[in-house]
């Protein structure tokens, strides 16, 4: 048999020195990030390298820049520092010699973990969670959105404070600090639980707000429409387009752009489809594989409406190779929330990008571009067509 040390395979991808330090101006004021990954067997649903390419998204959608990635190949991780200790080594040497603001990890460490590698390689660490925690903390503009993101970063904290409970580690500032308070590098955890206490209760308020919002439209008998979708498929350019080409109601385009996770806030407006249809629509949060679970909780409201929604367009980006793969994350987590498949509508967008591809989608489907434009009249009669279908099924006699 094969030693298991015989399966370690590892490779460096870093630019030179010289070369980082010749950095873009406008990237000047970027955090300088290392990454370090974990190739370990059985990966997952997504290829590693796309899985990596999303982590560097991720990096920069945070505000930082990858200066260069450290990949192990490896059986298992270690549980007392993720990467194996030679693995840590060939980092510490990596880090004394590039001087990056951070590493980032790029799955969940333990609390363990986390503080081992602070003391071994002594510099900031971050790992996955935390660094989507501080996206969606740089994002939330609504007061809800801002507690749901307070509430998770307070929970994931909690486990990682040190000796007394007085120390947040060694953060400091940047990626990984926004989103809980002023008090960030005080916060006790006496204070910690207090507030997630305080959280939890404003959270009740607001949900049961929405909803008796939600009720009220129900009542309204006027019908809804949600797109949900992987980051970045272009949720908000087709809402945008679906505004600006059906008369509407509430004024503002909602910003798109090629960061992930660039919007976090639900924003609904009502739409005329024609034929005396309106409906109300509403862009929502992306989806993304290994959500953090304290956030996959802290979003349940948000995606709970989504969900309740009459039909849910779900977006998807077909000039993506990795298209099918985000599919079936999206598509898990949509049944994980129960959401009813005979109300999905699948929208392959950005087709614009593509070469060639037949003009005929699969059942339940259409193919668009939000940017060009094409396709978007067939998919307001679809919509139409399966609301009216809606109807008929309430009026059947039987
Ligand atoms: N070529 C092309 N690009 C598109 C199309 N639709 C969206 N995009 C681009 O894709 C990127 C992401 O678009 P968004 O609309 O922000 O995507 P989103 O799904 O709302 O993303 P998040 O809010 O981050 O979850 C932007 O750079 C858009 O300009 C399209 O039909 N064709
Ligand atoms: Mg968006």
């Amino acid at each position: 048999m094969r030693n298991g040390n015989a399966c370690w395979r590892s490779f460096i991808i870093a630019r030179k020195k010289q070369e980082v330090k010749h950095i873009n101006s406008k990237d000047k004021d970027k955090e300088r990030v290392i990454i370090a990954a974990l190739k370990v067997e059985g990966y997952g649903i997504h290829g590693f390298d796309h899985y990596l390419e999303e982590l560097r998204g991720l990096v920069e959608a945070a505000g930082g820049q990858v200066i260069a990635t450290l990949v192990q190949a490896r059986r298992q991780v270690e549980s007392a520092t993720y990467l194996g200790r030679g693995k840590v080594e060939e980092l510490k040497h990596l880090v004394q010699e590039l001087e990056p603001d951070t590493v980032v990890f790029d799955r969940e460490l333990s609390p363990v973990q986390l503080r081992n590698l602070e003391q071994l390689l002594d510099i900031k660490i971050l790992d996955r969670t935390i660094l989507i925690l501080d996206i969606f903390a740089q994002r939330a503009r609504s007061r809800e959105g801002q507690l749901q993101v307070e509430l998770a970063m307070l929970q994931y904290r909690l486990p990682r404070l040190r000796g007394s409970g007085t120390q947040l580690s060694r953060l400091g500032a940047g990626i990984g600090t926004r989103g809980a308070g002023e008090q960030k590098l005080e916060l006790d955890r006496r204070y910690i639980r207090g507030r997630i206490q305080e959280i939890k209760r404003q959270m009740a308020r607001v949900e049961s707000t929405r909803a008796l919002h939600r009720k009220q439209r129900q009542r309204s008998g006027i019908k809804t429409l949600s797109l949900v979708g992987y980051t970045n498929a272009g949720k908000s350019s087709l809402f945008n387009a679906l505004c600006s080409i059906a008369h509407k109601s509430g004024s503002g385009q909602v910003e798109a752009d090629e960061r992930l996770f660039q919007t976090l806030d639900t924003t609904t407006r009502r739409i005329d489809l024609g034929g005396g249809q309106k409906v109300l629509i509403t862009d929502t949060v992306g989806f993304i594989q290994d959500l953090p679970p304290a956030l996959v909780a802290a979003f349940h409201s948000t995606l709970e409406e989504a969900i309740d929604a009459d039909l849910l367009l779900h977006v998807v980006d077909i000039s993506d190779p990795n298209y099918l793969d985000k599919i079936g994350v999206v598509e898990k987590v949509l049944e994980e929330l129960g959401a009813e498949k005979d109300r999905i509508i699948t929208v392959f967008n950005k087709v614009d990008l593509l070469k060639d591809y037949t003009d005929t989608a699969p059942k339940g489907s259409i193919y668009l571009s939000a940017r060009s434009g094409q396709g978007l009249e067939d998919l307001m009669g679809l919509i139409v067509q399966r609301l009216q279908m809606d109807k008929s099924d309430c009026i059947s006699p039987i």
